[in-house]
């Protein structure tokens, strides 16, 4: 029995070898493996004869056993190495590439120079104590005119100028309606500036139906025009440079009571007055609009306009970028021509 063993164990190397050498892939070398290894193999079943040995003859054929289970593991373990060689060995042989060609050149892309002005104010507003706030493009008509004291009868509101939508509700046509919002659910002291996209239709040279503004607006018991004219000249100063003169000139919007319009000295001819096809020859250019807020707008929102005070203002960023940057003409803004944007 022993001897029967002991040969049958001696035969195993022999046979895995035989197998071995018509193994064609991976998967025929695990079967190989089942074949010898696996629970009911050919290993197990030379084990399993092992209980019917006398105890001295068992530890005899169990060195044996082990010793051969080592060499069949090691063997297919070489073999599967072998195999796994050959594969990648092929792969590398096919899938060659030239290491010293050059490499896809990788196009770095740029600001949007509107993005930049915006970015730009955002962060001289906020380096004032101005928070930046948000707030939804479509909106509804109280929102956008009613709480702004924009009656009903007012061109503003002509379906000319406002994009209407089928709902009833309108793209917003100025920011104006992020302040309303944080004044209907937050008390003052309000310092905020709300930048965005705007929607008007109005479409020309000097006009897109779709541009962007930055509004803003200060709010607290006795803010008054001193304050409005200190915040603004030291934003100006900062935006177009120390140099800048400024001029706050009457006007007129529903909104806010006083209303001035501000006209800086012109960026482009620094006010020498001539042929200055920016600033016409007057010296001066507008580049926004501000005043108190009117008390009925304090009213529509709930607050007493005996108790707080306020002043705004908007500026509309494709104007402050053309001048600061000197931009031509608007369109270039949305035609996304690379030739434009990428030299800023
Ligand atoms: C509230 C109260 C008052 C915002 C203001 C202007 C003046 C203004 C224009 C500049 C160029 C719009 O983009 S533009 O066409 N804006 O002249 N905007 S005061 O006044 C407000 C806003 C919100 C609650």
């Amino acid at each position: 029995m022993k001897e029967s063993l002991l040969q049958a164990l001696d035969g195993l190397e022999t046979q895995l070898e035989e197998a071995l050498a018509q193994a064609q892939s991976e998967s025929d070398l695990l079967q190989i493996k089942g074949r010898f290894l696996g629970k009911k193999g050919e290993l197990a079943q030379v084990l399993s004869a092992m209980g019917r040995l006398s105890a001295e003859e068992r530890p005899q054929v169990g060195v044996k056993a082990n010793q051969v289970k080592e060499a069949l593991c090691s063997r297919l373990q070489s073999s599967l190495q072998g195999f796994q060689q050959k594969v990648l060995d092929q792969a590398l042989a096919s899938d060659h590439f030239d290491i010293t060609l050059p490499g896809v050149p990788v196009e770095f892309s740029s600001m949007h120079p509107l993005i930049q002005v915006l970015e730009e104010i955002n962060t001289l507003f906020r380096r004032l104590g101005f928070e930046v706030r948000y707030g939804p493009e479509i909106e509804d008509e109280y929102h956008n005119f009613e709480a702004l004291n924009i009656p009903e009868d007012h061109p503003a509101r002509d379906e000319q100028d406002t994009f209407y939508l089928k709902t009833g509700r309108l793209l917003r046509t100025h920011t104006s309606t992020v302040q309303i919002r944080v004044m209907e659910t937050e008390k003052p002291p309000i310092k905020m500036i709300a930048p965005g996209t705007v929607y008007r239709s109005d479409h020309d040279l000097t006009h897109s139906p779709m541009f962007h503004q930055v509004e803003g607006l200060w709010v607290d018991r006795g803010i008054h025009f001193g304050h409005l004219k200190g915040v603004l000249k030291l934003f100006v100063k900062s935006f177009f440079g120390s140099e800048t003169n400024l001029r706050f000139r009457a006007s007129y919007f529903p909104f806010t009571e006083p209303s001035a319009e501000l006209d800086v000295s012109c960026v482009f001819c620094h006010a020498k007055k001539s042929a200055c096809p920016v600033c016409k020859d007057t010296g001066w250019l507008e580049v926004l609009g501000c005043g108190m807020v009117d008390p009925n707008v304090f009213e529509k929102v709930g607050l007493d306009p005996q108790v707080y005070s306020g002043f705004a203002f908007g500026m509309g960023v494709e104007r402050m970028a053309m001048l600061k940057l000197g931009i031509p003409d608007l369109r270039l803004f949305f035609e996304n021509d690379l030739r434009f944007l990428k030299q800023f």
